[in-house]
């Protein structure tokens, strides 16, 4: 593979910039009365803006060809055809399989998966099912009211996001809760508003080997027996992973366990059994819908051509940023309060995925890659960052997203959130002058704007797979390996070896003097 910046577009891209770094967006738009429609794609009702980005017709076209160069539409039909593109683990890439609609098969090492998914997903329906109907009983003969997900990363942040998110689509009489951290104090808090007769604890790890996740389900384990004895853990336990013997070894019963498989990563699992806490939420024909508008997306992104794809456009605008204009941070920015967990879950998705500095083939790179992502629902990041955005020294790639409809039209409300919402990425890029220096606006701040009719499960499913492709595209011109996640593994060894220091007094001067210093204050804090 040739290096990412001895392909000719880069170069022309670095010769470009140059030319145009120093243009006006506002000069853009008065000179072409035509740029939205020139910079904006539509896909059925959802809408991507691109406009009020610092790009040329020139631009997009260089921009297409490094993608064209860096073998994008090869790597994608890859993924989809299930070549082992995690290369560092050995595995395919099928979080695509998982929401597949269609008859398609999807092969792993010459085996068509698609049974398997559809088997698992049968049996979630099934137990979803019998559980909202009352007719899957706690062990004194309750219904269930209450469900607690155990898991972390990718085994919480997906579920909890659309749980947030779909909230209207949920019930009343059965409410849902997530513990991730290991910090007792967070499954004290959630505990204490339970039940154990009407509470369902799903027990979510890929691995089942993840201490933060094994530690809180001992937890309720031990709270729930205490309550209603052993046989109960049968009734009210049930676990989602790939490792069948750890979760027989936990004590929950296999017949009890969702399964799913290693050619899914943990932050591209929602869509898999790990979605059980959703699928209980909202209902399995309205999970269904999920993994429905993902597909949609997934077949946009697999057919449609460079230049009018939505993901491959925001993947080519990130990189614009990330490698020309050095841009180190990206906003993303839901004007929808029920999507509050949005960028928190995309952080993982995007920083896990693309936070690496390794090329495919084991060269260090020597360009940036993956940005740090960061946001707030609007208005509230109004009232607190978005100061930085507009008058600060940093260049801050925006998207904005918004639902045309609420799913609560509270008086004028909306009309109020959506004002905003146009009114900002306005101002980022026209900027404005003013007599005073601290008063005057530059602009020629960048946006991304999504529009769609309304936040439904089917929206849901296309948003968050615009942005596995969006991080997949550029993974794949960063020639890096966006499915590994030694960073995370690496914490998972880290606390082990500390763990029995912190209990009795062992020598710490195979530590360095800092971390050797805090452990023996801690102890002294102890005594
Ligand atoms: C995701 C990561 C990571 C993982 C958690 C939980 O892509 O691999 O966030 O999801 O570490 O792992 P388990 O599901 O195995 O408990």
């Amino acid at each position: 593979m040739r290096p990412l910046t001895q392909l000719p577009a880069w170069d022309a891209l670095k010769r470009h910039h140059g030319a145009v770094c120093n243009l006006h967006m506002r000069d853009l738009f008065a000179t072409d009365r035509q740029r939205f429609q020139k910079f904006s794609l539509k896909l059925d009702d959802l809408l991507l803006d691109y406009s009020k980005n610092r790009v040329t017709e020139e631009t997009m076209g260089l921009l297409l060809d490094l993608a064209r160069q860096s073998g994008v539409e090869e790597r994608r039909d890859q993924m989809f055809s299930g070549a082992p593109i995690n290369s560092t683990e050995a595995r395919p890439v099928l979080h695509v399989a998982l929401r597949n609609r269609s008859q398609r098969a999807f092969l792993v090492q010459g085996q068509d998966v698609m049974p398997e998914v559809r088997r698992v997903l049968a049996q979630m329906r099934s137990f979803v099912e019998d559980l909202r109907a009352g007719k899957w009983l706690g062990a004194t003969g309750m219904p269930i009211r209450h469900i607690v997900n155990i898991g972390i990363g990718g085994s919480d942040l997906g579920p909890l996001m659309v749980t947030e998110a779909l909230k209207p689509y949920g019930r009343d009489d059965l409410t849902s809760s997530f513990v991730s951290n290991v910090d007792g104090s967070h499954i004290h808090q959630i505990l204490k508003k339970c039940s154990p007769e009407t509470t369902l604890f799903i027990v979510a790890s890929k691995t089942f080997t993840t201490l933060e996740t094994l530690a809180n389900a001992g937890t309720a384990r031990s709270w729930l027996v205490q309550a209603l004895g052993e046989p109960a853990v049968a009734r009210h336990f049930v676990a989602l992973s790939t490792n069948a013997q750890s979760v027989t070894a936990f004590g929950i019963d296999p017949a009890n366990m969702f399964a799913f498989w290693d050619w899914v990563g943990g932050r591209y699992s929602l869509w898999s059994a790990i979605g059980l806490s959703i699928a209980l939420a909202i209902g399995f024909s309205e999970f269904e819908a999920l993994l429905a508008g993902a597909f949609e997306m997934d077949e946009h992104f697999r057919t449609a051509p460079l230049a009018t794809n939505m993901p491959v456009i925001m993947a080519l605008l990130g990189v614009w940023y990330s490698n020309f204009f050095d841009a180190a941070v990206h906003a993303v920015l839901p004007y929808d309060q029920y999507l509050h967990r949005f960028p928190a879950y995309l952080q993982q998705a995007d920083m896990e995925s693309n936070g690496k500095s390794v090329t495919l083939e084991g060269r260090p790179v020597d360009y940036a890659t993956g940005p740090v992502l960061f946001g707030e629902p609007g208005t509230n990041g109004q009232h607190a960052f978005y100061q930085l955005i507009h008058q600060g020294t940093r260049l801050v790639p925006c998207d904005f997203i918004a639902a045309a409809n609420s799913a609560n039209p509270v008086g004028c409300h909306h009309e109020l959130l959506l004002a905003n919402f146009f009114a900002q990425p306005e101002a980022l890029m026209m900027g404005k002058a003013a007599d005073q220096p601290y008063k005057a606006f530059l602009g020629n701040r960048p946006s991304n704007s999504l529009l769609y009719a309304r936040l439904d499960p089917r929206t849901l499913g296309r948003l968050i797979a615009l942005y596995e492709h969006k991080i997949f595209v550029q993974g794949v011109i960063w020639q890096i390996n966006s499915f590994d996640q030694w960073g995370v593994e690496l914490g998972k060894q880290l606390a082990k070896t500390i763990l029995p220091e912190l209990i009795d007094d062992r020598a710490l001067d195979h530590h360095d003097g800092s971390t050797a210093g805090l452990i023996a204050y801690f102890r002294h804090l102890r005594r």
